[in-house]
C-alpha cells in the first residue's frame, strides 16, 4: 500500500520542500548536501557537499573530535590506559557507550576497557592550569595498573586554556619508562568525529606502529583496518579468516592490543573495512613499509565471500584459493536457507540508512540480499570520497577546518621498508581484475533518483519519514525513539541495539532474522504518527 506513495514522490520536489523551510543562507548550504543521485555509464555521480560545519541550530547526528579519537579509534584497545584530560562528563559519556567487544586471552591479561580514567577537571584547573593534575593522574594510573602504555586525550577546555598534554606525555614517558603519548583531539578540532579519527590514527602511527619487528609465524599475514568489533563483528571475521588460514597481525582497532599495533608493519597486506576512519593509515603504511592495501567489506554474505576471494587472489597461492572456496561452500548453505525464508516476508520493502561514515553503504548489501531497497541514505561525517569514490580526492578543496588536522609527512623507512609485491606483480594482479588503493564510494551503487543526504538534520529526517514512509530506518540512539514514535521500526546500526554480530556469514543470518522480526512485527500498525493523529497541525518559523 505504501509502495505507491514511495514511487510517486518526486525527490526534486521533496528537496525543494525541505529547503523552503530554511533561511536563504542555510538553504544554500544544505542544498549542496542534499543530492538526487544519478549514475552514468562510467559510474560518475553528482558532487555532494560533505565534511563541512553543521549549521548552528540544526539538530545533527554528529559527534565531536574527542569522541572520534578516544571512543572510536582508541576505545576498543584493551591494554592502553586512556586518560581523558577534562571535565568528568567527557570521560563519563565515552565510557562503554560503544559496543566494541574485547577478549583477553586469559584473566591475567590487561583489560582497561571497563575503566573510565579522567582528570576530573574543575573550575580552578581551568583558571590555574591542569598540567600538574594530569601528571599526577598519569602517575597514579601507572602505580595502580603498571600498563604498557598510557595515552592522554584533550577535551575542549584543554585547548582553550593551553595545557600542553604532549609535554606532560614526554616528561612522564621519560620518568616512567613506558610509552606515554597525548592527543590534541579537543572536541572543536574538526567539524565532526572524523577529525578525531585522523588525530588518533596519526598518533598511533607515530608513537606505536613499527616498534616491534617480530615476524608472526604464519603464511598469510594481513591487517584488518577499520574494523571495530561492534557487537562481536570482529570475532566472526576472525573465525572465518582463521578457517581460511589467513592470520590477522593487527586489527585497527577492534579487540586490539598495544603489541599488535607495534607489530602491524610486519603484515603483508592491509585490508580496509571502514574507509572513512582509516584510509590514510593504509596509505602511510604502504609508503613507509611497502604494504599494499585493498578495500574489503565483511558486511553481507556475498560481500564476505568477495572479500575472502580478494585476499586469496592477492597472495596468489593455489592452496589458499582452494581453501577459501571450500570455506565459502561450507558457510553459504545456512546463509542461503535463511535468506530465502526471510526474503519471502521482506521482498519489496524499503529502507533508509543514515549512519556514520561507512555503514550507510555497507549495510545496503545486507538489505539487498533479502530484497529490501535502500531509497535514501547518507552519512553523518563522511567525506566526498566515501560518497563519490576516491577518484574525487584530488578535487577536494582543503578548508580551514581540514588544515587544522596534522598531515604526517611519510617517507620510506630505511630499514623496515620492503615492497611486498613488485610493480610488475601489482600490475599483473590489476590486469586480472584486482584493485588496489581503490574505493568507489556509496553513490555509484545506489539507484538513480534516490536522495543522498549528508549530515541530515532532525527536521529533514522527519520530512523524509513522512513523505516516503520507509519500512525500516537505520541510524543511532539519538534518532531511535523519535522515529519509532512515527510507527516505523528503527534499527541502530552503530550499536546494533543489543544484537550482532552482523558481519560475516553468521552475522548475515543474525541480521536477516533481526530485520524480519522488526519489519514484520504487528506492533507498528498500532502506532499513530503525529501527522496521522492531527494532520492539520502546523507551525510557522519566526522568519516566515
Ligand atoms: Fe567507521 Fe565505525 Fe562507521 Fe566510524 Fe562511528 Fe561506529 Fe559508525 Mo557509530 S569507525 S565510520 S565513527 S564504521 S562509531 S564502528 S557505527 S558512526 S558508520
Amino acid at each position: 500500500m505504501s509502495c505507491d506513495a514511495k514511487n510517486t514522490i518526486d525527490p526534486t520536489e521533496l528537496k525543494r520542500e525541505i529547503l523552503s523551510k530554511y533561511p536563504a543562507k542555510v538553504a544554500r548550504k544544505r542544498s549542496k548536501q542534499i543530492v538526487i543521485n544519478q549514475v552514468d555509464d562510467e559510474g560518475n555521480v553528482p558532487e555532494i557537499g560533505a565534511n563541512v560545519r553543521t549549521v548552528p541550530g540544526l539538530i545533527t547526528q554528529r559527534g565531536c573530535s574527542y569522541a572520534g579519537c578516544k571512543g572510536v579509534i582508541m576505545g576498543p584497545t584493551r591494554d592502553i590506559v586512556n586518560i581523558t584530560h577534562g571535565p568528568i562528563g567527557c570521560g563519563f559519556y565515552s565510557w562503554l557507550t560503544r559496543r566494541n567487544q574485547t577478549k583477553p586471552p586469559t584473566d591475567a591479561d590487561d583489560n582497561f576497557i571497563t575503566y573510565c580514567f579522567s582528570t576530573d577537571m574543575q573550575d580552578k584547573d581551568i583558571v590555574f592550569g591542569g598540567e600538574k593534575k594530569l601528571k599526577a593522574a598519569v602517575q597514579e594510573a601507572y602505580d595502580i595498573f603498571k600498563p604498557k602504555a598510557i595515552s592522554i586525550f584533550s577535551t575542549c577546555p584543554v585547548g582553550l586554556i593551553g595545557d600542553d598534554v604532549h609535554a606532560v606525555a614526554r616528561e612522564m614517558k621519560e620518568k616512567l619508562g613506558i610509552n606515554v603519548f597525548g592527543f590534541s583531539c579537543e572536541g572543536y578540532r574538526g567539524v565532526s568525529q572524523s577529525a578525531g579519527h585522523h588525530i588518533a590514527n596519526n598518533g598511533i602511527f607515530s608513537h606505536v606502529v613499527g616498534r616491534d619487528d617480530t615476524i608472526m609465524d604464519a603464511e598469510f599475514k594481513i591487517n584488518l583496518l577499520g574494523e571495530y568489533n561492534i557487537g562481536g563483528d570482529g570475532f566472526e571475521i576472525d573465525r572465518i579468516l582463521g578457517r581460511c588460514g589467513i592470520s590477522v597481525v593487527s586489527t585497527f582497532s577492534g579487540n586490539s592490543t598495544y603489541d599488535q599495533f607495534a607489530n602491524s608493519h610486519t603484515a603483508d597486506l592491509n585490508t580496509v573495512m571502514c574507509h572513512r576512519s582509516i584510509n590514510y593509515v593504509a596509505d602511510m603504511m604502504e609508503e613507509k613499509y611497502g604494504i599494499p592495501w585493498i578495500k574489503i567489506n565483511f558486511i553481507g554474505a556475498a560481500a564476505t565471500a568477495k572479500a575472502l576471494r580478494k585476499i586469496a587472489a592477492y597472495f596468489e597461492d593455489e592452496a589458499l584459493i582452494a581453501r577459501v572456496e571450500a570455506v565459502i561452500q561450507e558457510e553459504m548453505p545456512a546463509v542461503e536457507t535463511k535468506c530465502l525464508d526471510v526474503k519471502k516476508r521482506c521482498d519489496g520493502k524499503t529502507a533508509m540508512l543514515f549512519v556514520g561514515g561507512s555503514r550507510a553503504h555497507h549495510y545496503q548489501e545486507l538489505f539487498r540480499e533479502i530484497g529490501i531497497r535502500t531509497i535514501s541514505a547518507g552519512y553523518e561525517f563522511a567525506h566526498r570520497d566515501d560518497y563519490e569514490g576516491r577518484k574525487v580526492i584530488p578535487e577536494i578543496k582543503l578548508d580551514a577546518d581540514s588544515r587544522n588536522i596534522e598531515e604526517l609527512t611519510i617517507e620510506q623507512d630505511p630499514d623496515k621498508y620492503a615492497a611486498r609485491k613488485t610493480d610488475e606483480q601489482i600490475q599483473s594482479l590489476e590486469a586480472a581484475g584486482n584493485q588496489f588503493k581503490d574505493y568507489k564510494g556509496m553513490m555509484p551503487e545506489m539507484e538513480k533518483e534516490t536522495l543522498i543526504i549528508d549530515d541530515p538534520s532532525q527536521f529533514e529526517t522527519e520530512t523524509l519519514l513522512e513523505m516516503y514512509k520507509p519500512d525500516i530506518y537505520c541510524a543511532g540512539i539519538k534518532e531511535k525513539y523519535a522515529i519509532q514514535k512515527s510507527g516505523i521500526p528503527m534499527k541502530q546500526l552503530h550499536s546494533y541495539d543489543s544484537g550482532g554480530p552482523y558481519a560475516g556469514f553468521k552475522g548475515a543470518v543474525n541480521f536477516y532474522e533481526e530485520i524480519d522480526r522488526m519489519i514484520n512485527a504487528n506492533i507498528w500498525a498500532y502506532l499513530e504518527a503525529p501527522w496521522q493523529a492531527a494532520p492539520e497541525l502546523s507551525a510557522k518559523y519566526a522568519w516566515e
